[in-house]
Order: structure tokens, then C-alpha cells, then sequence
């Protein structure tokens, strides 16, 4: 049975190419709602009803995990796929690993989040570490340029780095000893953050949300005895507006390009 995975766009393939890294031997399916990206303009109600029928329709798939790359969907409609999804799969989101995460490795800390405008005035993260009652400082800084910017696929180079620097060095953020990558897209900046912080001396871990979901999914699937034994199907990638530059991108987020089927799962397309 596959791991279906799914994302408003390309983006979330960071989070299919971290699963892969550590689970080789399961086949995924994933579904980027080209369509509809990005979730972060659309209202809840919206993305609550686009997650819901991709959760069928990965259920159809029969798909033994539902994993919700999107920071935006995690944030609005997790609590209602895991309700809809039921016994027949778990369901997955990349803020709840990264909150264990936190609450098993940090204590009297002060955490930064970067994510795009919706994630962080969603505040979900910011809900989940505050009900931990550990003594953690937190400070969140929407960083919108970021996505379009790796969009553009620049990164590594002179704007880039000074892009990220400009919303780094934002006082908000001072002083923090760690920093959550709160976006599908910033795990292909994280080499740049990492080397911002290690220009000013200073030493911040960045936790990569793709990481520790998958590390999560990892440990769940060995726990409950879900590896899978059999032979490996092959990996589907699909989306419901096909164009060729969403195919071109896949490599910047996945690390090869790969091939997108589309699937019209809209009625109106
Ligand atoms: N996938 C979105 C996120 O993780 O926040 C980023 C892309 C978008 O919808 N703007």
C-alpha cells in the first residue's frame, strides 16, 4: 500500500523527497492541487473541502498513510481529513511531528518560525508550542518573498542570500537558538540559512519540518508494523492542472524531474 502524499503544488515534493530518503522501499503517490495553488489566498472553508476530496481520492488509491506536505492545509484541515479518513488510513501533517519534535529536544529556548503570510497568521504553530508549557520564547516571521523567489528557482547566489539575510537579521528573530523551515520550499534555502547564521558566528539549529515528518512516518510505520515487505511499485506524481513549467520544477523540489500525471479530479476542469 502507498504513502499518498499531498501538497497545493510542486512544492511539497521536498516532503515526498525527505520520505523517500529514509523509507526507500515504499512507493508514494502524490497529489499537488495545481489548481488550485496557492491554498494560502484561498478561505478555510476552501481548503478544508479541496483537502477532503484528495483524502478520497488517495483512499481510493488505497492508501495506507495521508500525508499533508502543506503548511497551509495542515494548518486548516488536518482536524477534519483525520475525522473524514477515519479508521481506513492515518493522517499526517508537518506541524504536528515538528511540535513533538520540539517538545522532546527543546526546553528554555527561544524558536523562530519563517512561513509564508497564512501559516503564520494562522498561528497554529505558535497554538501547539504555547500548550506544550515549556518555558520556550517564540517569535514568528512571515517571510513571503521566499516562494516566489525559489519559484523563480533562485537560490544559492547573490539575491538569494541577501534576500534571506534581509528576513533573517529582522530583530524579531534575534537571539533565537533554533529556527523552523515552516514551508514546502525552504528546505532548497536551508544550505543559505545555515551559512547566514555561520557568517555571524552564531549557532541555530533549523529544523526542517520535511525531515522530522518523515522521520515521524518512519518511526509509526516500524511501530505498527506497516514497512512495506512486498515489491516496490512504482512512484506516482499527479496533479490537476498539468502545465509544463510545474513539470520542469519538480526538479528543483525533488531533486530529479519527474513525470506529472494529470488527474482532473475537479468536476469543472
Ligand atoms: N505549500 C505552501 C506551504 O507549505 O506553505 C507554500 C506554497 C503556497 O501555497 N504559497
Amino acid at each position: 500500500q502507498p504513502i499518498g502524499i499531498f501538497d497545493s503544488g510542486i512544492g511539497g515534493l521536498t516532503v515526498a523527497r525527505a520520505v523517500k530518503k529514509v523509507l526507500p522501499n515504499e512507493s508514494i503517490i502524490y497529489f499537488g492541487d495545481t489548481a488550485h495553488l496557492p491554498y494560502g489566498d484561498k478561505s478555510t472553508a476552501a481548503i478544508q473541502a479541496y483537502s477532503v476530496r484528495i483524502a478520497e481520492m488517495l483512499l481510493k488509491e488505497k492508501c495506507k498513510v495521508i500525508l499533508i506536505a502543506c503548511n497551509s492545509a495542515s494548518s486548516a484541515a488536518y482536524e477534519l481529513v483525520t475525522e473524514y479518513v477515519g479508521k481506513k488510513a492515518r493522517v499526517f501533517d508537518v506541524i504536528n511531528p515538528t511540535v513533538d519534535f520540539i517538545r522532546e529536544n527543546h526546553r528554555d529556548d527561544k524558536i523562530g518560525l519563517i512561513g509564508t503570510k497564512q501559516t503564520i497568521s494562522a498561528g497554529v504553530y505558535a497554538r501547539k508550542i504555547e500548550q506544550l508549557k515549556q518555558n520556550i520564547d517564540f517569535a514568528s516571521l512571515a517571510t513571503p518573498l521566499l516562494v516566489p523567489m525559489i519559484e523563480e528557482g533562485i537560490h544559492d547566489d547573490i539575491i538569494s542570500t541577501n534576500v534571506i539575510s534581509k528576513y533573517l537579521n529582522d530583530p524579531l528573530l534575534n537571539g533565537i537558538k533554533s529556527l523552523i523551515l515552516g514551508c514546502t520550499h525552504y528546505p532548497i534555502i536551508k544550505n543559505e540559512i545555515g551559512q547566514h547564521y555561520a557568517d555571524l558566528n552564531e549557532e541555530v539549529e533549523i529544523i526542517d519540518s520535511a525531515e522530522t515528518v518523515a522521520n515521524a512516518l518512519k518511526s509509526f510505520l516500524e511501530y505498527n508494523q506497516l514497512i512495506n515487505k512486498g515489491s516496490l511499485e512504482s512512484d506516482r506524481f499527479m496533479v490537476s492542472d498539468f502545465t509544463p513549467s510545474f513539470e520542469h520544477t519538480t526538479k528543483t523540489f525533488f531533486g530529479k524531474e519527474v513525470h506529472l500525471e494529470r488527474v482532473p479530479i475537479w468536476d469543472e476542469l
